[in-house]
C-alpha cells in the first residue's frame, strides 16, 4: 500500500512538471510569434523608387509590409518568392513574410524595367 502511494506520488509530480513544462513552451511561443506580429514595415514606391520604414529587422520572424503606390503608374513589391498584386496609384496591398532565418533579401518590382529603373533594394534580417 505505502509502496503503491509513493509510486502514485511520483506519477503525480511527473504530470505536474511535464505540464509545466508544456504550460512554459506554449507561453514562450505565444510570446514570441507576438513580437513577431508587431513588425509592419511601410513600403511607398514610385517612379521609380522604394522607400521602406525600415530596411532590417533585429531578429527572424514575420512581417507584415503595407506597400502603397505613390507614383502615377502600376507597381508591385516582390520579397523572398511572394509579391503583391499589382496595384494602381493611391492603392495600398499587404504582404505577409515570415523570415525564417538571417539574410539578405532582395526586393524590387517586377514590372519589365522597373527594376532596372530603381525599383530594387536589400532588407536584412539580422
Ligand atoms: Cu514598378
Amino acid at each position: 500500500m505505502r509502496t503503491l502511494t509513493i509510486r502514485s506520488l511520483f506519477a503525480l509530480a511527473a504530470v505536474a512538471i511535464a505540464s509545466l513544462a508544456l504550460v512554459q513552451f506554449a507561453s514562450a511561443r505565444a510570446s514570441r510569434s507576438g513580437a513577431a506580429a508587431a513588425t509592419t514595415i511601410q513600403v511607398k514606391g514610385g517612379e521609380f523608387f522604394f522607400r521602406l520604414s525600415t530596411k532590417s529587422i533585429s531578429r527572424p520572424g514575420k512581417v507584415t509590409f503595407v506597400f502603397k503606390n505613390i507614383g502615377h503608374v502600376q507597381h508591385d513589391f516582390k520579397i523572398n518568392g511572394k509579391k503583391t498584386p499589382l496595384i494602381s496609384p493611391g492603392q495600398t496591398a499587404r504582404l505577409v513574410i515570415t523570415f525564417k532565418k538571417k539574410a539578405k533579401y532582395p526586393y524590387l518590382c517586377t514590372v519589365f524595367g522597373h527594376a532596372a529603373a530603381g525599383m530594387k533594394g536589400v532588407f536584412t534580417v539580422r
